[in-house]
């Protein structure tokens, strides 16, 4: 008969796309309706997301696919984590969402860490404290904006936002509020006690929803609008990395580690329950929930970005790269002289990447990258170290001993950066899928919709899409 139709909006921090999905009940195939920039704008000295033309691009996706397609049976947005937007009690968006980069949590950091110290948030949350955290950033707005307090309604994290603005349904998935550092780890519910202490008001945190949840449907007007007949509208794993972790082909969970990438790299392990010891608050490791309900062990590492930024910088100086050039350029480059932390806040706010990578050499001893392949050389092999490191980090918290990674997400096309992975850490690499979070927001519409077993989704995966794999080169190590 006919396949089933859906819509994955993948909304990553520096693009998005409206994703087609068919499938027959064998093969699951994927078609990209709509590629689109998210661009972050700095206004009046804050940093926010431009949440109307997000959700317009959004809407362009649709008409396009319905255009094209009848019988679109349902649609699911995933985003990053962490960032939200203020609903008032006549149901209207606030003011466009900051971006987790804003520097207003900066000014706070003291006051909060005083009321609720960082360890104790890791072992009430499970969750590794940071500014950009969603914690953070509400103290923030409580605190610099007391008017708030008087008009904001409900917090809907940026994925509930815009089903809000798809369904006018408000709710609270529990994977995407799992990066909130607001969660209780063990009831995977807002921590009364945390937001009482922080003095916010519990009333904000709209009904809580598991991943996979039928939340209601495209509203009327918008059905016309868009040309589209009635839809359903899904919260799925809404954190894109609960996404991107539901698509992994795992030929076998025990020993296995995952590598998202994009923007973001996260490198972790999918295990039972929170794993909350000092160690793993030491080493950095947070808790976040997957899809079904079990536990990501993961940690967060500044990824892709710098690359990013970087080439930015390049081309603002007329003097743009394709990714495949810049990837060319650093296999000539041959092994790099120099590494560079990429967690040091250095590189955690926009800017000139290449000044601040030879800033950061200076200041460690080390040699300064004199090319554009050098510098790409060592951005991609500095990466691959903090991912080894990730991973023995890793293996001494779970006691488990990692025999293969998969890596995940728009990264992976980069395959320097998946050589060099297999290499520094001396195990198997599997790559895919690309389209990650995609795929596994898709995957969890389908389940949600009574078509496909979740335990059937591996073999979906591995059936539909190609993967790929690295073997260690030998020759390099730490
Ligand atoms: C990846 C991601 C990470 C999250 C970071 C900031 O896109 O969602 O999981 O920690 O973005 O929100």
């Amino acid at each position: 008969g006919e396949p089933i139709k859906l819509l994955a909006i993948d909304l990553g921090a520096s693009s998005g796309r409206v994703i087609l999905g068919k499938y027959d009940g064998i093969v699951l195939s994927v078609e990209e309706i709509h590629r689109f920039d998210n661009t972050p704008v700095s206004i009046l000295e804050h940093l926010h997301w431009d949440v109307l033309r997000l959700f317009h691009e959004m809407k362009t996706g649709i008409r396009a696919a319905a255009r094209e397609h009848d019988q679109l049976r349902s649609l699911s947005v995933d985003t990053w984590g962490v960032d939200y937007g203020f609903i008032d009690d006549g149901g209207r968006l606030l003011y466009s969402p900051h971006h987790y980069r804003d520097q207003r949590t900066v000014a706070c950091r003291s006051e909060l860490e005083g009321r609720v110290p960082p360890a104790e948030q890791f072992n009430r949350t499970g969750n590794q404290p940071a500014l950009i955290n969603t914690v953070y950033q509400l103290f923030a707005d409580w605190q610099q904006n007391p008017a708030l307090a008087g008009t904001a309604d409900t917090l809907l994290m940026m994925p509930d936002l815009f089903h809000y603005l798809f369904s006018g349904i408000k709710a609270a998935e529990t994977t995407i509020w799992s990066t909130s550092g607001l969660l209780d780890a063990a009831s995977g519910k807002p921590s009364a006690e945390l937001l009482e202490r922080l003095g916010l008001p519990a009333a904000l945190i709209p009904q809580q929803v598991p991943a996979g949840t039928v939340i209601g449907q495209v509203l009327p007007a918008l059905q016309e609008e868009l040309g589209i007949g009635p839809m359903k509208v899904i919260s799925g794993a809404s954190h894109d990395t609960a996404s991107a972790v539901a698509s992994i082909p795992y030929v076998n969970k025990e020993g296995a580690a995952f590598i998202s990438c994009g923007t973001w790299s996260l490198v972790g392990m999918e295990t039972s329950g929170p794993v909350i010891n000092d160690k793993g608050y030491e080493f950095g490791f947070t808790n976040e929930r997957c899809f079904g309900g079990t536990n990501r062990l993961l940690k967060n590492i500044t990824g892709l970005w710098i690359l990013q930024e970087t080439g930015r910088c390049w081309q603002e100086a007329g003097e743009p790269l394709s990714h495949i050039e810049m990837v060319r350029l650093a296999k000539a480059a041959g092994p790099a002289m120099a590494r560079i932390d990429p967690n040091d806040p250095l590189f955690g706010t926009p800017g000139d990447m290449p000044e601040r990578i030879s800033q950061y050499c200076r200041w460690t001893q080390q040699q300064i990258p004199q090319t554009k392949g050098e510098l790409i050389r060592l951005i991609l092999e500095s990466l691959a170290f903090s991912y080894s490191d990730t991973l023995k980090k890793l293996e001494e918290l779970t006691g488990e001993r990692i025999s293969v990674i998969h890596m995940v997400g728009g990264g992976i096309q980069n395959e320097l950066l998946c050589q060099l992975t297999a290499d520094i850490t001396g195990r198997e690499i599997i790559a895919g899928p690309v389209e990650a979070s995609s795929i596994g927001n898709l995957i969890v519409q389908l389940v949600a919709l009574g078509k496909l077993d979740s335990a059937r989704a591996g073999e979906l995966v591995t059936r539909s899409f190609p993967c790929r794999s690295y073997q260690p080169a030998g020759g390099i190590s730490q």
